[in-house]
């Protein structure tokens, strides 16, 4: 817990959502190759143009449905056609092709910066965990702490929150206690987040939101 309760790492933290970021540089992209979305994961920015392209012979289509069954779009692309998006909420999007049922892929929609670019060992970790918990929490009508436990008994996450994480995880190096540490620690990291200062009602909070 020390290590993640230095004031520096607060201080990092607060930045990731007490301020306007500047905006995503580049363009975020999922290609259709071999009859699969390659990557099949992709973190992308709130505002930051999304390129989805194809790379092959072979007529595909791309359908974006969030993860609370809201339908984003669904075009064709045409061998060697693109299809440029903005994805403008933050979130977690599914997409497939109906002409190939296999394919599938998944695009995570942040509102900071520190997805994926972020130097800080796990913190960019944090951020998908938060983002996987407020959406179970949303979908549901859980309580935080419900949906974080979702997150951390790990049976009883979806195959693709679960292969969300495990991908991030092995990008960033992240061994299984260090991640263990992270997801035990998130209530704390999280309030952390939300009040910007770590005052004498946390306690409190956690006690309310997470039983902890
Ligand atoms: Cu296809």
């Amino acid at each position: 817990m020390s290590v993640i309760t230095t004031p520096g790492t607060f201080v990092w933290l607060e930045a990731t959502f007490a301020h306007e970021f500047p905006p995503a540089e580049g363009v975020a992209y999922m290609d259709q190759q071999g009859q699969m979305f390659m990557p099949d994961t992709v973190l992308a920015r709130t505002g930051q143009p999304f390129h989805f392209r194809s790379s092959e012979d072979v007529l595909h289509n791309v359908r974006v449905i969030r993860s609370d069954k809201k339908p984003i779009f669904n075009v064709a692309t045409p061998p060697f056609g693109s299809y440029m998006h903005t994805f403008d909420e933050p979130g977690l999007y599914n997409v497939t092709c109906d002409i190939h049922a296999t394919m599938r892929g998944t695009v995570y929609v942040a509102s900071t910066p520190y997805v994926g670019t972020a130097d800080e060992r796990g913190l960019p970790y944090l951020d998908l965990l938060h983002l996987i918990v407020h959406e179970r929490k949303q979908e549901a009508g859980l309580t935080a702490g419900e949906a974080w436990r979702i997150v951390r008994e790990r049976a009883r996450l979806r195959e693709h929150e679960r292969a969300a994480l495990d991908t991030y995880a092995g990008t960033l190096g992240l061994d299984d206690d260090f991640r263990a540490f992270i997801e035990e620690l998130y209530p704390v990291l999280v309030a952390a987040m939300a009040e910007q200062h770590w005052d004498y009602s946390r306690p409190r909070w956690l006690h309310r939101q997470f039983g902890v």
